[in-house]
Formats: structure tokens, sequence, C-alpha cells
């Protein structure tokens, strides 16, 4: 390159990436080639519109490419092109959640998202996000005591509610999602029931984690978590008599973009491919077995894992335990001094701020394309227990925990594992 500071700064980001273990459950590795789409000359295009109704000429190409990128999401998730629509223009997870509220709630309608500090997303209708200023969000939340949905819980909400739309999906809720009763909470309020697939969409794609399109209205998904694509947004939706696909491509184009990203529609498009492969459901289901690994380690050295483990590729841990462990803030900057990269976040009910929580999230989906298996898992739990322990405050403590490793504790509900 002649500019020889990005070159420079690029370099350096390609090695902090190589010698740091990436445990941010967000991010990925894509492969070489959705790299050369997104350096590619596509990016060079204006192609407002969509296939064959565009406002600039020399979009033949373009046209194939997004028409490919289409065809391909919608196989991927076994969605008949009949009955789904998917649009793939939007930039990433925001605004595309952005579009399908502006698509489908009325100003100052209501959208039932779970809180931020639950395991929601900003855009689930929190108010320092615009989709918590336009329309009014009604928070939800994970149950106290076992740290999961309780749907009957969410029901009561939206009958009380009437949301015009519900929002199921989470960005640090390590279970399985009960798509079905979902839809039940929904259909409380006669509200739509749109899905944020955005952290488990690979794991959908790859068979280890269930569909949520047999009851969803709407799903939207970026591609560069669990799919292992360039950072980018698919929105499905169903086709029928309320017209959500037109109102959906209207409110991505013209509503809230110009000119589609394609050499980013191109980089979707190969990623999936890549995803359609028979080695992408081995990929899916290491990463699962790699997370649970993960957690049983952790769990066996005295660490709590939000909800006792995951039935996915993101693990909670809750590093304070009471004052008794140590802080997210603390724990993230602390394993980031030993290259490993993780994330602090909020656990459910937190009694510490947001920029100093109580936990850190894990994912295992990058480290998963880097080949690690269940005994790397193992090896790494250790070397986070060791970073994180002893610390000059560090007090023995024996934390009641409940847990999907009762073997490893003391009793199968609540086992203390003792942390010394
Ligand atoms: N920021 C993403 C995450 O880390 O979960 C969600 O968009």
């Amino acid at each position: 390159m002649n500019d020889k500071k990005i070159e420079q700064l690029i370099a350096l980001e390609k090695a902090r990436q190589k010698k740091s273990v990436n445990l941010i459950a967000s991010e990925n590795y894509v492969s070489a080639d959705v790299l050369k789409a997104l350096g590619s000359e596509l990016t060079n295009k204006y192609a407002e519109g969509y296939p064959g109704a565009r406002y600039y000429g020399g979009n033949e190409y373009i046209d194939e490419v997004e028409e490919l990128a289409k065809s391909r999401a919608l196989k991927l998730f076994k969605l008949d092109p009949k009955k789904w629509a998917v649009n793939v223009q939007a930039l990433s997870g925001s605004p595309a959640n952005l579009a399908v509220y502006v698509a489908t709630v009325p100003a100052n309608g209501k959208v039932m998202g779970m809180s931020l500090d639950h395991g929601g997303h900003l855009t689930h209708g929190f108010k320092a996000s615009v989709t918590g200023k336009w329309w009014k969000q009604i928070p939800y939340g994970v149950n106290r005591e076992t740290e999961l949905l309780d749907y009957k819980e969410l029901e009561k909400i939206a009958s009380a509610e009437k949301p015009d739309i519900v929002v199921a999906g989470y960005t640090a809720y390590p279970r399985i999602v009960d798509w079905k009763a979902m839809r039940a909470v929904a259909d409380k309020a006669g509200a739509l029931l749109h899905v944020d697939l955005s952290h488990v969409a690979g794991l959908v794609a790859g068979d280890v984690y269930p569909s949520p399109f047999a009851y969803a209205d709407t799903v939207m998904t970026t591609v560069h978590k669990t799919l292992r694509g360039p950072r980018s947004a698919l929105i499905f939706s169903r086709i029928d008599e309320r017209k959500l696909n037109e109102k959906i491509d209207k409110a991505v184009f013209p509503g809230l973009q110009g000119g589609p990203h394609m050499n980013q529609i191109a980089a979707v498009a190969v990623a999936l491919f890549e995803a359609s492969k028979p080695d992408f459901k081995k990929y899916a289901k290491q990463v699962i077995r790699n997370a649970k690994a993960l957690a049983k380690e952790l769990s066996k050295l005295g660490w709590r894992i939000v909800s006792g483990g995951t039935e996915t590729h993101l693990i909670l841990v809750d590093t304070w335990m009471n004052g008794k462990g140590i802080s997210g803030k603390a724990a993230s900057d602390l394993l980031e001094k030993n290259n490993v990269i993780v994330n602090k976040n909020t656990i459910p009910f937190d009694t510490r701020s947001p920029v100093d929580p109580s936990g850190i999230r894990l994912g295992t989906a990058a480290e998963t394309t880097r080949g690690k298996k269940e005994r790397d898992m193992v090896v790494l739990a250790k070397r986070i227990d060791k970073i994180l322990l002893p610390r000059p405050t560090a007090t023995p403590y024996t934390r009641d925990a409940r847990t999907d490793f009762p073997s490893e504790g003391k009793s199968s509900k609540r086992g203390g594992t003792k942390h010394l």
C-alpha cells in the first residue's frame, strides 16, 4: 500500500488477532474468500434500488450478486421462496432492527424487548437507542431464581401491555429459546413476533439450535457472528396479505439507506455458500461442544456460570460473585493484559453498573474456527482461572450455584463449588 500508516495499522491488528485468544461471543474469523469479496471492485458500484429496479445503470452483474445472496439465504434456512422473502441490504444488525420497526410498528407504538442488562440489545427498545425514543419499550427479563425465560410471566406482560411487536433473540442468553412459547407471548397481545437471531444464526444453519421460522413473522440476523460472514444483516419476512416484505424493503431503501454496499452483499453470498457445506455443520456442533467444555471446567474451578451452563456458543460468567470474586471490568482488563479477549457484561439483576458490571461474556465461535477442541477449552479455563486468581483481594469463597454439571458440585440443584 502507498498509505504506509494504514498498512502498518492493518498489520498490527492482524498480529494482535493472531496472538490473542478471542472469546468475544459476537466475533469470528472470515475465510479468505469472504475477504476477497469484501476487497473487490464491487465496492465501486452504486446500486440504489433492488434487482431489476435500480436508479443507476450498469447493474447487470450487481443484480445477479444480490439475487444470489437472497436465494442462498432462503435456502440455508430451509425457507420456501413463495412464503418467505429476504432483504440483504441492511448494513448491519442495528439498522436492520430499526428497519423492521419502521416497517411494522406505528409511531409511539410499543416494542416488547428484553432489557439490556438481562441480555437484550440496544435496538430492542433501550432508552439510549432511537428504538427506545421513537417507540416505547416494554421490558422483560429472565426469572431471578432460574435465570431463564419465564414464558408464562412474559405472557402476562404481553396481555397487560399489548405491545405491537415482541422481540425474541438475545445477546447474552446462553440457553435455547422456546420459539413456540414466544409465539404464544406475541399472540397474547396480537403482536408480531420478531426474532433477532444474530447470535445463534450459525447454530441454526448448522442444525444444532432450533429454528424460529415456523413461529416468527420476521427474523433478522447479522452475518458476522456464528454465521462467520462479513458485517451485514439479513431481514426475513413472511409473504402474506400483511405485505411485511414490501414494507421492510421500503423501510430499508429508501426509508433508511441509499446505495447498498455490494461488496458486502457479495461477501454475504460467499459466507452463505460456505455455511451450506457439510463442514459447517461439524463446525456448529463443535462450537457448542467447546462452550459446554469451557463452562464445565470454569464451573469446576469455582466460577458461577449464569443459568448454570450453556446450550449455545456463549457463556455468561458471574465473576463478581457478590463481592467474593472480581468485577467484570477488572476481569476483562486482566485477561486482555494476558492476551485473552473477552467482554465485560452485566448479569441478570446486576447490582453493579454497565461500565463495571458483575460478569464477563465468553463465546467459542471464533476459537472453534481456529480449530480448537474440548481439550483446548479445559486448558483455556485453567488459564483464565489462573489469570484472575489469586489477586491481592482474593479470599477463598464458597458459592451456591445452580449448575449443569452437578457431579462437579456438592449437590445437584444448587451445588456449592469451592474455589480457592
Ligand atoms: N454488539 C453485539 C454483541 O456483542 O452481542 C450485538 O450487536
